[in-house]
């Protein structure tokens, strides 16, 4: 390709000269294979997108935060900063999606992010109750739009944020009744349920919240360095044993549980024999490194889905190599390149999910918000691919137990007056 060009230019020594003999055109005849790459197609691709939701951002932006100061020439600047921008500013929710105040909300969304701010299952670092804060904040800096996937979320999907469950500090039992409460709430609505941990025991009753609204089968595709699958750690259901509880419940079968990137020296034997005895499927990082991601992401999903309605996917932002995620419980060197999860990750959410966690986000022990931004990373990648692959929502025809879970009543608004005070 290089050589075409050099030969191009040494046509004539005169830049004009040079530019009249090589127009865009010539150019891209020259490189016939420039139109193969991801790149080109991408570029094309923005321009096929649509742009209304942008608009109407904007435009409400004005709305709720007052038109901007006459010097400002862009109009659509307002007083006071709503929505996307600036990237800095704001009271920042997931990817400064709406938030779902009221819950009941959530069923006008295609998929709802919500919080669990829980690390009494840890057994070493705690600071994961942060994790949906960190996760939030990082998520500040991203557009909705990909220009390798070419997909633009905000104007693809609708998403908001429901904020936090409310958990119980000192009880994992209540915690996980109230996880399980929250999630069987947005499930049952249609919204496609985003959990942001929280340590990894919120697997168990987020699986739960699920399951229990359907009478269909359920598979499991987990990322991690551990296997999380023993009965009981320090005598309590701590993140070292989340699916052993979930494969327990009667549409969520071991044999449909497959967990990649397990290895290193923090795999308990207590669980290895559990997973033996349950004929779990394991892939190793090792396994992965010579399959290949596309043979591993299609070996996973061929276990996962085999005679089930759904899968549902759990990411341990420890799977990564602890280099790339210093914020995280129990960091294991020799994980997963981060290319490596993002593309795992995307292959799986592209046949489809009924729900996702992330979890182990620790930002106490991060370092420039890094492991925050690469939950963040994961979340918005899974999106992505749902929406590319016209996957999202498939889980809706499977909502054949919805819950119903009473609210409290009360009419008006929080600390406001009943009368607006007017100024001036
Ligand atoms: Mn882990």
């Amino acid at each position: 390709m290089f050589s075409d060009l050099h030969r191009a230019r040494t046509r004539s020594h005169h830049p004009l000269d040079v530019a009249a003999q090589l127009t865009a055109r010539d150019r891209r005849q020259h490189h016939p294979d420039l139109t193969k790459l991801g790149g080109w197609k991408a570029m094309q691709k923005e321009g096929e997108l649509p742009e209304g939701r942008w608009d109407e951002e904007r435009r409400w932006a004005l709305r709720m935060g007052l038109t901007g100061a006459d010097s400002i020439d862009d109009k659509s600047i307002p007083t006071f900063a709503r929505g996307e921008l600036p990237h800095y500013a704001g009271i920042n929710t997931f990817l400064k999606a709406p938030y779902a105040e009221d819950v009941q909300e959530v069923a006008h969304y295609d998929a709802t992010v919500l919080g669990i701010p829980f690390d009494g299952g840890t057994t070493y670092r705690a600071g994961t109750r942060f994790g949906p804060q960190g996760v939030r904040k990082i998520s500040a800096l991203y557009t909705p739009y990909n220009y390798e996937i070419g997909v633009d979320l905000r104007e693809q999907m609708t998403l908001c944020d429901a904020g936090d469950v409310f958990t119980i500090p000192a009880n994992i039992e209540k915690s996980f009744d109230q996880i399980s409460r929250a999630v069987s709430h947005v499930f049952s609505s249609g919204s496609l349920p985003i959990m942001i941990g929280g340590d990894h025991s919120i697997g168990f009753p987020c699986l739960r919240g699920i399951a229990e609204c359907t009478s269909k089968k359920i598979g499991i595709v987990h990322f991690d360095r551990h296997a999380d699958i023993q009965e009981k750690d320090l005598d309590e259901r701590m993140h070292t044993t989340p699916w052993f509880h979930a494969t327990n419940m009667p549409n969520v079968s071991p044999k449909n549980l497959v967990q990649v990137g397990i290895g290193g020296w923090q795999v308990p034997r207590e669980a290895v024999k559990v997973a033996r005895e349950r004929e779990t499927n394991i892939i190793t990082m090792a396994d992965m490194e010579a399959m290949g991601v596309d043979k591993t992401a299609e070996m996973a999903l061929e276990m996962a889905w085999d005679g089930v309605d759904m899968v549902y996917m759990s990411f341990d932002i420890d799977s990564i190599d602890c280099g790339f995620v210093p914020g995280t419980g129990w960091p294991e060197p020799g994980g997963f390149l981060p290319r490596e999860a993002l593309a795992l990750a995307s292959k799986v959410a592209a046949e489809g999910i009924c729900g996702m966690e992330l979890v182990e986000v620790s930002p106490p022990y991060d370092q420039s918000e890094i492991t925050a931004l690469m939950g963040t990373r994961v979340i918005v990648d899974v999106l992505g691919s749902l929406v590319a692959h016209g996957k999202l929502g498939a889980h809706k025809r499977h909502i054949d137990k919805p819950v119903a879970i009473p609210h409290g009543e009360f009419d008006g608004k929080r600390w406001s007056n009943p009368e607006p005070h007017r100024i001036g």
